[in-house]
Formats: C-alpha cells, structure tokens, sequence
C-alpha cells in the first residue's frame, strides 16, 4: 500500500497501469440532456434503446458494430479508393489481407455480416436440415431458419449459467454434437455453425482444444465447419492468456491456425475488423464459391465489391491488418475487463468471466421481483438510460423471439442487458461513468417495475418493438 490516498486503477490493483497503443487526432463533441429529456425520449422510443435517436444518447454502449473509429492509416486508405463497377483494386487488396490473416482461398464481400450469412444459409443449407451451433445469433438463426434450416444449440452447459466461470464457454459439447450426428444421420447435418467468442453467451471464447476436437469429429462424418469469425480476433486473445503453451505466440499465428481448422467463415468486419460497414464471406471449396459468387451478384452487388464502395473494402484491408496486432487486442480486451472488474468488485451481477467485447449485466439477479415476461432485461437498459444516457442493449427474452412453430416466446436462460464497447472510442473516464450508473440502478432496484409489451414486428422483433409501464 502506498502513502499516498488516491492510486492510479493499476496501482489499486497491484500492477502497473496499461493505456491505449494510440493517441487522439480528431474528436466528436458529447452532450447530455436532462432528465426530463431523457424521460420523454424514451416514452418516445417506446421505452427500446433501439429506436431512441442517437443525438438523446450520451455514452453509446448499444453496440460494437459499425461503431469503432478508424485509424489515420485507414482513412488515408479511404482516398484510394478505386470506384470502379468491376475489379476494384481494393477489391484485390481485402482479398489478400483476407488470405493472407484467417488464409481462407476465395473471398466474396458483403455489405456487412447478415449478407454473407444470407448467402452462406440459402447455398448450404437444404430444407430440413440441422445446422448445428454454439448457441444462437439472432440474424444468424433468422437466415439459417429462413434457407429451411432447423437450428440446434449445441454449446457446453455452462454457457448459459452466468455464474459458471469456466474459461472457455463457447466451447461445443460434442456429445451433444455427436448425438444430433447419431440421431439425425449425417446427411441431414448442414454443416456446423462454430462462433468465436460467443456473442449471446457474453462474448465467451472457443478453445484451440474444442475446435481441433469438432474438426476431428465433423471430418470422420463428411460434414463441414463454418466460423462465424466476427469477433475471432477476440477469442484468439483469449486462447493466448488462458491455454496452455499460447502465451508466447502472436494473436495473427493463432487466428491463422484456428481458422485452419474450418471449412470457410463469414464475418461482419463492422467488429474486428474496425470499419463503419463491411463483410465478406470467404471458403475453400472452389464449386461452392461459384455459386456464391452467383448468387452474391442477386443481393448484394457484383462479386468484387458486394454491396461496397471500393473505399470501404480498402479501409476494412487495413483495418484487418490492424486488428490482430497484439497490442491492438489487448488493449481492447483490457478495457472491457477494467469496466467488469470494477462492476464484479461492487456486487453488481454480471455475466463470468468477463467476455471480449461487453459486459452483460445479469438482469435476472439484479431484478430478482420481476417475472421473464415483465423483461427484466430491456426494464435495465431503460433504467441505464434515465440514469445518465447511457444506451445499453437488451439480450434476453426479447431478442430470443418467438418459436416459429408454437409462435410462444422462446425463453432463454440468460437474460442480459448489454454494455458494449465501441474499439478506440471512448477512454477510461467513460468506463468510470458508466460504472457508476450501473451502481446507481444498481441502488434503486428494489423500486423498479417492469415493463408490458405493446407491439412487435415479424422478424427479428427487438429492433422495433415496443413497450410501456404497466
Ligand atoms: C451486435 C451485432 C449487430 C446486431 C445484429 C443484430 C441485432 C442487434 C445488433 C452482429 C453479428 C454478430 C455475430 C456474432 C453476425 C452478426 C451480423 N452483431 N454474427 O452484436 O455479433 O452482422 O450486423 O454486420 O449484419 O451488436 P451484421
């Protein structure tokens, strides 16, 4: 212990402090309106963070897609773009960068990632097949249940226990892969849908183990394994730290090797891979890339830009590059684990371990009075919101859905309201901030209710959806 009363955050904790791998070139002015503002923006916005208008927001955790700020080298990048119809040459750049880090041959872009998943569910997928998968993504299932797929979580137990502190959580359970495999035959296994770091688990990693394991399995039976590789860059931080005989290797050998591991991966490079919007839908299979090469030319645009301004292909070609350097990722991780380890430290109930890219509050824990159906979840978002215009975002009964057999709520086990972190755009002060919200909810949950849903649209309802105070 020190003499001196106030202590740096890595002094409090006994080691000395990181910081950021960059310093700031050019900033966007931040405003707060006032609690009355607050109150009637989000009756406006039918008390969903998704519909308030992002002028009303102070801190923006709604989400880290789309919302990084990009490098000097990448907005340099932006003037070389190369508009042409066909053949841009950035086009040729962010396949080379593609190849070249998660070293898939052939490479489709896509506006961002639901059009790559589009393409991927509507070409592997035949009608009434399993697709496998290390728990849901929302638009993921959407496009694999809308290609005639039947989605099925194959994910360990312990990803939906909030509390359980195994290190790798998104890990696949291969007996229950392997008794889907036995059940339903081969043939109808589309192919399994493998995500690094796990999104609605809390952005917990897939171990180098798990994915060699599911390799070896799904090779013995002729199936194919495709990565979501959204947040892959993430999971490969994780494998570094925490299994064993990684530490001493570069996050770029460990992305390669994992992806190595599988068959082809889509992406929404709108994470990772630091850019505003993008995607890209990359294979090995030479007769499957010609039909996505045909169909992308349907829905998204030629096959060398997908929906995408030459310029955007080249700042995400650099953003890729950027993106697994170690000092990058660790930074970035660090940051979302500084946000959770002070929330851990007072009491405050969050998803363990702290995952890559969020902290997830556990709503269910910290409303314990409200029932599933009075959305504990979306109630914390509102409450984050009034407090300090903070915009969070709900993971949890909402964004389930309904089954589209019974048309009854889906009723997943966790039920989270989520503090995502943008990379490089806000600093350690707006972590104190935000903490100190979150307490202050935190403080006041015995006098919240909960909220009653008033309208909700077909597909994918939690973007539009709507809700009042009982
Ligand atoms: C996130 C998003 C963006 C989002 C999507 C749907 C509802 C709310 C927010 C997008 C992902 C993702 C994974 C693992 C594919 C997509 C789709 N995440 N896989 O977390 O996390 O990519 O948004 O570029 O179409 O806020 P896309």
């Amino acid at each position: 212990m020190s003499e001196h009363p106030l202590q740096t955050m890595g002094q409090q904790s006994g080691r000395r402090s990181w910081a950021e791998p960059w310093k700031i070139k050019m900033v966007e002015p931040l405003r707060m309106i006032d609690r009355a503002g607050r109150e009637r923006a989000l009756a406006e916005a039918g008390f969903n963070t998704f519909l308030l208008k992002s002028d009303d927001v102070y801190i923006d955790l709604l989400t880290d897609s789309g919302t990084s700020a990009m490098s000097d080298r990448q907005w340099a990048g932006m003037m070389t773009g190369d508009e042409a119809y066909a053949g841009s040459r950035n086009y040729y750049n962010l396949e080379a960068a593609i190849r070249k880090h998660y070293g898939y041959r052939y490479v489709v872009p896509t506006h961002q990632g639901r059009g790559a998943e589009h393409l991927i569910s509507q070409v592997a997928i035949r009608r009434g097949q399993y697709v496998p998968g290390n728990m849901y993504f929302t638009t993921t299932r959407l496009h694999q249940e809308l290609a005639g797929g039947i989605f099925v979580d194959v994910i360990v137990d312990e990803a939906h226990d909030p509390q359980s502190q195994a290190p790798f959580k998104g890990n696949i359970d291969l007996g229950k892969l392997e008794a889907l495999i036995e059940r339903e035959g081969a043939a109808n296994i589309a192919y399994v849908s493998l995500a690094g770091t796990v999104n609605m688990a809390g952005g917990q990693p897939v171990s180098m183990a798990n994915v060699k394991a599911v390799r070896a399995l799904t090779a013995q039976h002729g199936i194919r394994l495709y990565l979501d590789a959204t947040r892959m860059v993430e999971n490969a931080f994780f494998i570094q730290q925490q299994e064993d005989g990684y530490l001493d290797q570069p996050i770029a050998a460990i992305l390669r090797e994992f992806c190595d591991q599988t068959d082809g991966a889509w992406m929404s490079a709108k994470k990772d891979s630091l850019v505003n919007i993008g995607g890209w839908l990359a294979i090995n299979d030479a007769g499957l890339f010609e039909e996505l090469r045909n169909l992308v030319v349907v829905y998204e645009g030629l096959h060398t830009y997908g929906g995408l301004a030459g310029r955007d292909m080249e700042a995400m070609a650099i953003g890729i590059a950027e993106s697994v350097q170690d000092d990058h990722v660790r930074s970035r991780v660090e940051q979302v684990r500084y946000l959770g380890e002070l929330l851990s430290e007072w009491q405050i109930p969050i998803v363990r371990p702290i995952g890559g890219h969020a902290i997830f509050l556990d709503a269910r824990r910290f409303y314990p009075q409200l029932s599933q159906d009075q959305f504990p979840a979306q109630t914390l978002a509102a409450e984050l919101y009034l407090d300090c215009g903070i915009r969070s975002m709900e993971r949890g009964i909402v964004s389930a859905g309904r089954d589209p057999k019974t048309g009854d709520h889906h009723r997943p086990k966790l039920e989270l309201t989520r503090l995502t972190i943008p990379r490089r755009v806000y600093t350690q002060a707006h972590m104190d901030v935000v903490a100190e919200s979150v307490l202050a909810a935190y403080q006041n949950r015995d006098r919240t209710r909960g909220l009653k849903l008033v309208y909700e649209p077909k597909y994918l309802r939690f973007f539009q959806a709507r809700f009042e105070r009982p």
